[in-house]
């Protein structure tokens, strides 16, 4: 893999649920090596250390939504953020609850249409994440960033999505908790989406590979999101929101691995890691490894699947 610069951009965003703990999640992947994982793999590295929110108007508690003004002020923050580190480098978004992708997608996309290029995003989780502030039944925000990025309404008070992504430029993968409301939204849109049952039946590097393949051929931007709970909670426990029968060691690695030689990646959220709830930091482990693997570490040395 070519070499990169890597800019580790910490968003100890916490606000994007009731339970507190995915703030500790940015120090725990640099504890875990992060850094010295990248510039192993010959990437140059720059850590931009951890921001803060712009500021924001204070949460009083008088809304069904939970903090929303600080989410708000996240993203702000975060789409300037993106924005810049992306004509720099490669960032990798440490976070943080998965808040921190309404800011970290929507910059990437501005960069993206601002060099004409097409945006993709992978989004790797159990969770669909497109409800909007309108339709969440658990006012957790956290839920809410595909809805954001691809320009659904009920988001006011946040910054206009200037180039929302297509939904066909979008593939999920790794679903199995969907609520009644977004599985009625998803069924209306162009979202790839590919649930643990599929995942089962046909393997994971088939709907992967097809993917890859459409970014490949529009030339595009790819940005990568990975919930810790897209994979099995007995592989990564550290996370609030649990869901049996994710993704294992091996599938995880084999996407990162993929990805990694497609060459197309060009951003990463690291999300959702409540260290508070780890197991003497073995969940940080597996997503510095998964990181890793993205940008070149050869876990499993042989020829990807469909490839040969
Ligand atoms: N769909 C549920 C809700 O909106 C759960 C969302 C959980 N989201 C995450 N990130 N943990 O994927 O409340
Ligand atoms: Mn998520
Ligand atoms: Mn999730
Ligand atoms: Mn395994």
């Amino acid at each position: 893999m070519n070499r990169k610069t890597c800019i580790l951009i910490g968003a100890p965003v916490d606000s994007g649920k009731d339970r507190r703990g995915c703030l500790m999640g940015p120090d725990a992947y640099r504890t875990a090596g992060l850094g010295e994982a990248l510039t192993d793999l010959g990437h140059k590295l720059r850590d931009m250390g951890n921001l803060t929110p712009a500021t924001h108007a204070p949460d009083l508690g008088d809304s069904k939504l939970h903090r929303p003004n600080e989410t708000i002020g996240w993203t702000f923050r975060l789409i300037r953020a993106a924005e810049e580190a992306m004509s720099r480098g490669l960032p990798i978004f440490l976070g943080g609850d998965h808040a921190l992708s309404l800011g970290s997608v929507a910059g990437v996309a501005n960069h993206a249409a601002s060099v004409g290029r097409p945006q993709f995003v992978l989004w790797l989780d159990a969770h669909s994440d497109f409800h909007t502030p309108e339709t969440t039944a658990s006012g957790n925000l956290h839920g809410t960033p595909l809805g954001y990025v691809t320009g659904r309404r009920g988001f006011g008070g946040f910054p206009e999505v200037r180039n929302p992504i297509p939904q066909e430029n979008i593939c999920i993968l790794g679903l199995r908790s969907v609520d009644a409301a977004e599985k009625l939204a998803l069924q209306g849109t162009a979202i790839h989406r590919h649930d643990m049952r599929e995942i089962d039946e046909t393997g994971i590097a088939r709907p992967l590979a097809a993917f890859l393949q459409r970014v490949s051929e529009a030339q595009g931007m790819l940005h990568v999101s990975l919930d810790v709970d897209f994979l099995d909670p007995m592989i990564a426990p550290a996370v609030g929101t649990t869901v049996p029968g994710g993704a294992t060691i091996r599938e995880a690695h084999l996407v990162m691995e993929m990805i990694c030689d497609s060459g197309l990646m060009t951003s990463l959220d690291l999300v959702e890691l409540n260290p508070f709830l780890d197991d003497r930091g073995r969940t940080a482990q597996v997503m510095v490894d998964l990181a890793a693997s993205a940008l070149g570490r050869r876990v499993f040395d042989r020829p990807t699947p469909g490839q040969q």
